[in-house]
């Protein structure tokens, strides 16, 4: 099949484009290299060095026997993407060009008009090209689980029945997203259902949970060819950061009492269930929603599996809790259905730990770099604005 990939720089788009090539699919891509300079405005860097696009396409070509078709550009430049799609013609578009951090939309006004603007017009614009150059490409939209929320019921896969005053109907399930971040991704999937519904396109909307890793078996061993990793405040998920923490000794910063939960999956399940549900495309006119996670964990449950894995490699590792920046809720009830691509085939990976071994191996050659970043690593973004540095509220949690 012929897939495109709107944000091919990315943590996630870098190795979709290996995983897909490797299974014979043929890839395109652009990027306007916008996370690189995110990550940099907020003081960091990938734990794990990232090359120039122009290395990472010598090696790509090197390792795959063909080049990627590769274009800088900007999903807010109209012109820009509805040629690129019109010449390239796609079977499959996957989008996971957006601003990917809750945190950086709350800084400031600024940050949450450009996270809104970026994400929800970029998305818009995919729309309007497919409806014009390529109406019968199937999107694949990176939404995320956290469009959702956290309510007090079980979660469907996007829709669920009601009956409401004696009369029943199949409706999207409620969305209550918690960051401005969140809810670019809702308004995505609004745009999304109603381009599906109005001019016939198909679409799947992944609602993925929170991804961690540092590779996928097709990177091998060419350094040019691994993804980037974060660990800064805005662009590190919770385990990513935990596993840099570890491997220089900083506590793992456990926000509030911890026990938020969180549907998590590593990126080779990731790529395993993009790659589902693009080879597994809707109907025409078809808008499905697939909820994408291995399993559910507490924050709290996690870090003691990164202590866990951090022992086995001789890492010893504390677990701190600070006042938690967020405004989000640290006890919940959390039951969401992913169903949808287990039909499809999808086979967990199931084992955390092993993961978080591999990556603290991958990090480990990284442990100067990561330490040169030290004193960022606990946050100040606050959710309720203004910036100051979250302190301590406990003891270290204590050895399992
Ligand atoms: N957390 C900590 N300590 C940390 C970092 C995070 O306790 O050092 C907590 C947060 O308070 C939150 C949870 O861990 O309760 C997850 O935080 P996260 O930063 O790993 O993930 P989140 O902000 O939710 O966003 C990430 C991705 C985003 C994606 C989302 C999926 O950055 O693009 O949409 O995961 S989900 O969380 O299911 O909405």
């Amino acid at each position: 099949m012929k897939v495109f990939i709107a944000g091919i720089d990315g943590y996630l788009g870098w190795a979709l484009a290996q995983y897909l090539t490797a299974r014979g699919h043929e890839v395109a891509g652009m990027d306007r290299f916008l996370r690189r300079q995110w990550v940099e405005e907020v003081g960091s860097y990938s734990a794990i060095p990232v090359y120039s696009m122009e290395e990472r396409l010598l090696a790509f070509r090197q390792r795959y026997g063909t080049p990627l078709n590769f274009r800088e550009g900007d999903l807010l430049d109209y012109e820009f993407i509805r040629g690129f799609l019109a010449d390239f013609q796609p079977d499959a578009i996957v989008h996971l060009g957006e601003v990917p951090s809750a945190p950086y939309s709350m800084i400031d006004q600024a940050h949450a008009a450009f996270t809104q603007q970026n994400n929800v017009v970029g998305s818009l614009n995919v729309l309007w090209a497919m409806k014009e150059v390529c109406p019968d490409a199937h999107l694949v939209k990176l939404g995320t689980m956290g469009e959702y929320g956290t309510p007090n019921i079980d979660i469907p896969e996007g829709f669920f029945e009601i009956e409401y005053r004696g009369r029943k109907d199949v409706l999207p399930f409620p969305r209550q997203a918690n960051s401005f971040y969140h809810l670019t991704k809702v308004h995505d999937s609004n745009n999304t259902v109603f381009a599906c519904k109005t001019w016939g396109l198909a679409a799947t909307d992944i609602m993925q949970g929170v991804v961690f890793g540092t590779q996928i078996d097709e990177m091998g061993d060419d350094p040019r060819l691994l993804s980037r990793l974060d660990f800064d405040q805005c662009f590190g998920t919770a385990i990513n950061r935990f596993a840099c923490q570890a491997v220089i000794g900083h506590p793992l910063t456990l926000y509030g009492a911890g026990g938020q939960t969180r549907g998590f999956l590593p990126m080779r399940d990731s790529m395993q269930c993009l790659t589902l549900a693009i080879e597994n495309p809707p109907a025409p006119g078809e808008y499905r929603v697939f909820n994408q996670f291995e399993e559910c964990y507490t924050i709290e449950a996690l870090a003691y599996k990164v202590r866990e894995a951090a022992e086995a490699v001789g890492l010893e590792t504390e677990i701190y809790h600070y006042d938690n920046p967020r405004t989000e809720s640290d006890h919940h009830y959390y039951n969401p259905d992913r169903q949808h691509l287990i039909d499809l085939g999808y086979q967990p990976t199931h084992d955390v730990v092993a993961e978080v071994r591999i990556m603290l191996q991958d990090l480990l050659p990284h442990k100067e770099r990561i330490y040169a970043k030290y004193d960022i690593l606990v946050p100040d973004i606050r959710w309720n604005g203004g910036r100051h540095r979250s302190h301590r509220i406990d003891e270290a949690v204590p050895s399992a």
